[in-house]
């Protein structure tokens, strides 16, 4: 369901300038015989950016899902761009999330990079739910205008994709347009808070039973580890997380 939208995520990613990385073979493709699904991903060096990564997993009836996440080189302290869309056809729920992730909630901050969100919410009011988040604290590393629908058959085909592309444009204007201006956060704390965000994804993200129930507790571990959230090993020695 999402390949339109992977296709004008990929093409937008060539224009600004992407090349594709290697991703070990594992990685980069599983198949669930038998769960009938598969999982591919992408990562993506881009001007400006260390690191964009884009999953698509296809679970037919059961589960559509396509994340993708871009972390901007440590010496812009820009927002994250986060995409996390998901579909479960059976009960026919779309949960699609949208966001501008900040790096820090300090108001300034918000205001200057993720303002431009809440142009967005006006002008699709579906997305501008204020949801209750079961998993994550809506205080760290989201922004106070992130782009939220859960919802339906109708939001899944048509919203969607409406909102798709004028999201990923802003980001990349707000990205070129900030270039030239200096950051608020050095660049050794951006590079703090950019393992951080890997830290919490790894110990908070509602994906890893997912991903454990469809390829198996030991690849969901590596995919998670090692693809999904690689900034936050190292981070400290005592990374004792129950996968
Ligand atoms: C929720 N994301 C979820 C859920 C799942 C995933 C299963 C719970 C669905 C529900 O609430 O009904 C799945 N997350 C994934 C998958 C990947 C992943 C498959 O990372 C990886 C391929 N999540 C992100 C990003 C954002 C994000 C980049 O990965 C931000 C744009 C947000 N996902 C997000 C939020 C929720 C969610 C806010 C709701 C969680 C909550 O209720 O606390």
């Amino acid at each position: 369901m999402f390949d339109p939208l992977l296709e004008q995520l990929n093409k937008s990613i060539l224009l600004h300038g992407g090349r594709p990385l290697y991703i070990p073979d594992d990685l980069q493709k599983c198949i669930s015989k038998k769960r009938n699904s598969t999982i591919k991903s992408w990562l993506w060096n881009v001007p400006g950016f260390r690191r964009w990564r884009v999953t698509r997993l296809d679970a037919g009836m059961n589960l559509q899902v396509l994340n993708s996440v871009a972390y901007p080189d440590y010496h812009y302290d820009h927002p994250l761009m986060g995409i996390d869309l998901l579909w479960f056809g059976k009960n026919e729920k779309l949960v699609a999330i949208l966001d501008f992730q900040p790096l820090i909630q300090d108001q300034k901050y918000l205001n200057r990079y993720c303002l431009v969100l809440k142009e967005l919410r006006i002008r699709f009011p579906q997305f501008s739910n204020e949801e209750l988040m079961r998993s994550f604290d809506p205080h760290q590393y989201f922004s106070p205008w992130l782009l939220f629908c859960r919802g339906g058959s109708e939001q899944a085909e048509n919203l969607i994709s409406e909102i798709f592309l004028p999201f990923l444009n802003a980001y990349w204007s707000m990205h070129n347009d900030q270039i030239a201006n200096s950051s608020q956060i050095s660049i050794d704390d951006v590079q703090r808070l950019q393992a951080a965000y890997d830290h919490y994804g790894l110990e908070k993200d509602p994906a890893h039973g997912l991903f454990a129930s469809y390829f198996g507790r030991e690849w969901s571990n590596r995919f998670l580890r090692e693809f999904l959230f690689p900034g936050s090993l190292g981070k400290s020695d005592d990374l004792s997380i129950n996968l």
